[in-house]
């Protein structure tokens, strides 16, 4: 029987070799295929560290591959398993169903995967895989765990919630290691947390990792206050510790160049900035409970002020705001923020239970940036000016759910020895908390 799997095998540790022995004893002979990284680009997985000829090198060495070849592009699995005369094609179970479609060529085996992974990676270390810790068990928990396997050098070890039959569930679904049943037993097992629960909890959640030695990536918004976030960026700092706050949009390769290109003159000097960010959501949900802090501008307008910050910095000198309050459910569903700064003005929009376009816009003295919704996945953008034969059209990538890019980041600058990342300074994280937690104080006034 001829078997075949694939594979990055990048930093190669003991899931791999398990997976290759398991691969093995399916038949008698083994075809290791090892992706380039034009074919991990494609897919979009991110921070693979090894060369390639490193990771044929991993294989090899293993010594339990038979022959190893390459896997370049999309559609290669299928010629192979004819080329090669394939009994058996098998995979680890994080990629369950994915490749079903092969089973009209030769027999598909999912292989469990193996929980956790025993390279650690310790302080200061380039090397090792970055044993990351959930936090929280929501919607958005789930689909980190399901990016971060486009994430190279990063395994996620465990859960945590208040709630024990949630992180049982989420161990079973995700194949963990750890479902840990107290926040200290999470963050004895791992390198770094990821915050994921509602809003209101995330402060004490992240002291406490920061405490602990343990770098932090907090979903947003952080918290609701300048002087909050700018405390724990202090602590972060203390400690020794990486934090972030997760604005997905700030990582992703097509708004930074977005950002580059209007701020590179193209489009003469930034005199305008319009952002919208509005999501349709079924009453009651935790997004409108007030006594969750909900409400559009804690939701959302974290996004727009992003692009307004990267945009215009935080040099504003003036800020009002409106919002609509809703007297049912007691919190604002609909708000609009004009700031006003030396040279330019800007307005953010956001909408929970209100539809708008999505879109920002960018004005300049000599043109402007059109980005269509959704801008916050930032696949595509133009350039628009006076003479239409000027105008130029930008496009990238935006993978999934496009979280894999902030996960990267996080993952790079621990790596890196990095506290700071220019894509989203701390400066820029308090910042926007300013702005929300005033827009947020302005709308409870009008109430
Ligand atoms: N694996 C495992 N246990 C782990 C980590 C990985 O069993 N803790 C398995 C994966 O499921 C995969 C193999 O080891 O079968 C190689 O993992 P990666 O190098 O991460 O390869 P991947 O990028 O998942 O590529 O065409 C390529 C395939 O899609 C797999």
């Amino acid at each position: 029987m001829r078997v075949i799997t694939y594979g990055t095998f990048d930093l190669f540790h003991d899931g791999h070799r398990r997976l290759l022995e398991r691969a093995k004893e399916l038949g008698d002979h083994l075809i290791v295929a090892v992706t380039t990284e034009n074919f991990d680009d494609a897919r979009g997985k991110l921070n693979v560290q090894q060369s390639l000829m490193d990771r044929i090198r991993n294989v090899q060495e293993s010594g339990i591959a038979d022959e190893v070849i390459i896997e370049e592009y999309e559609g290669q699995k299928i010629n192979d398993i004819q080329k090669h005369s394939v009994d058996i094609f098998a995979i680890g179970s994080d990629w369950l169903g994915k490749f079903d479609y092969l089973s009209d060529y030769c027999k598909v085996v999912y292989l469990e995967r193996t929980k956790g992974v025993s390279s650690t990676m310790l302080r200061n270390e380039t090397a090792g895989i970055l044993r990351i810790g959930v936090i929280g068990t929501g919607r958005i928990a789930n689909r980190f765990v399901d990016e971060a396997r486009f994430v190279s050098g990063v395994d996620i070890e465990g859960v945590y919630s208040r709630d024990a039959g949630n992180v049982r569930d989420f161990t079973a679904a995700h194949e963990l290691d750890l479902g840990a049943s107290s926040i200290t037993e999470l963050l004895d097992a791992v390198d770094a947390v990821y915050v994921a629960t509602p809003h209101d909890s995330h402060e004490a959640y992240v002291r406490q990792a920061i405490d602990a030695g343990k770098h932090v990536l907090c979903e947003k918004p952080m918290t609701l206050s300048s002087a909050s976030t700018q405390e724990l960026y202090a602590l972060a700092e203390q400690h020794d510790v990486v934090l972030v706050e997760a604005i997905k949009t700030a990582f992703s390769p097509g708004f930074q160049r977005m950002v580059a290109v209007a701020r590179s003159g193209s489009i003469g000097d930034v005199r305008s900035v319009e952002a919208t960010f509005t999501k349709l959501t079924a009453a009651p949900s935790r997004e409108l409970d007030p006594a969750h802090d909900g409400g559009s501008l804690s939701e959302l307008a974290t996004y727009p002020l992003l692009a307004v910050v990267k945009l215009l910095g935080e040099g504003h000198v003036d800020l009002q705001s409106s919002s609509l309050w809703s007297e049912d459910l007691g919190v604002e569903t609909f708000s609009r923020l004009n700031l006003r700064y030396p040279h330019a003005i800007a307005s953010a929009t956001t909408g929970l239970g209100v539809k708008s376009e999505g879109c920002l816009i960018v004005a300049g003295t000599k043109g402007y940036i059109y980005v269509p919704a959704p801008w916050w996945k930032t696949e595509y953008f133009e350039a628009r000016f006076e003479n239409q034969s000027e105008n130029k059209k930008f496009y990238y990538k935006f993978d999934g759910d496009g979280l894999r890019y902030e996960i990267a980041e996080f993952s790079s600058m621990i790596r890196r020895g990095d506290r700071e990342t220019f894509k989203l300074r701390p400066s820029e994280s308090v910042w926007i908390a300013g702005i929300i937690e005033s827009a947020r104080a302005d709308a409870e006034r009008f109430a």
